[in-house]
């Protein structure tokens, strides 16, 4: 997989591509990433990527002539931009990206990009969520992570990491592991049971506790969706 980010801030991404899997799957080849920083293609002695916005208002816009030039050699790749405008970011979408072809992941800063780039240049814009950040680079790295879990021969790449495995829609169950007792806690009981009827009983229980209590979009979903039928007769 290739990923090629264009950003004002190309060293906000240095530790996180090299430590951890990300740094693992660049080291074993199955991940590059082109870091291309933006100010190169800056106007006047300044490198000016900003001005003011056409209509008035606070805050200053991202021009769209440097990020033109930024993203022409790009043209072949899709180009995604970071934006709390986009469509939220799922993990289907990250599935779809993992399988595609290569990737360019676009960072603003300022109030935005004018939308004319985003028009000529641009082929999906997503959002991490519904709060302001500063600008794209946390939502590159967030797709990035996100994207290299998902590839083939990543180490930690178990089944489990597809999307169906998000498998019928509901928050996973509270885990736990060692020590048995932690400042006077114990462990639920029916997990040192061995009773693995039990087991899985009480985890689908707390997965439905968790997910109508702390997202009630996702239990509406769940509560909807269409169950298989018991055979006639
Ligand atoms: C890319 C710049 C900062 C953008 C104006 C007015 C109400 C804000 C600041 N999910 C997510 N959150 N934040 C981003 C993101 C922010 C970015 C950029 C991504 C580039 N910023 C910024 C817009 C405003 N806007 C109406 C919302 C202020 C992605």
């Amino acid at each position: 997989m290739k990923i090629s980010v264009i950003t004002m801030f190309p060293e906000y991404f240095d530790s996180p591509l090299e430590i951890s899997l990300v740094g693992k799957a660049r080291e074993r080849g199955l991940l590059e990433v082109l870091l291309v920083d933006l100010r190169h293609w800056g106007r006047g002695v300044h490198r000016q990527l900003d001005d003011a916005p056409f209509g008035g208002g606070a805050g200053m816009v991202m021009m769209a002539e440097p990020l033109a030039e930024a993203l022409a050699p790009l043209r072949d790749t899709h180009r995604v931009l970071l934006s709390p405008s986009g469509a939220p970011l799922t993990q289907e979408t990250l599935d779809r990206w993992a399988r595609g072809g290569p990737l360019t992941l676009v960072c603003g800063r300022y109030e935005g990009v004018d939308q004319r780039l985003i028009d000529r240049h641009i082929d999906e814009e997503v959002s991490l969520g519904d709060y302001v950040l500063l600008g794209g680079e946390v939502g590159a790295l967030a797709i990035i992570e996100g994207v290299v879990r998902l590839l083939p021969g990543a180490v930690g790449n178990p089944e489990s990491t597809r999307t169906e495995s998000f498998r019928d829609g509901l928050l996973e169950e509270p885990q736990y592991t060692r020590p048995a007792e932690f400042e006077g806690a114990e462990v639920p009981e029916v997990l040192l049971s061995g009773n693995h009827a039990r087991i899985a009983e009480w985890r689908l229980a707390r997965r439905r506790e968790r997910t109508r209590l702390r997202r009630p979009d996702l239990w509406a979903a769940y509560v909807d969706r269409p169950r298989q039928e018991d055979p006639p007769g």
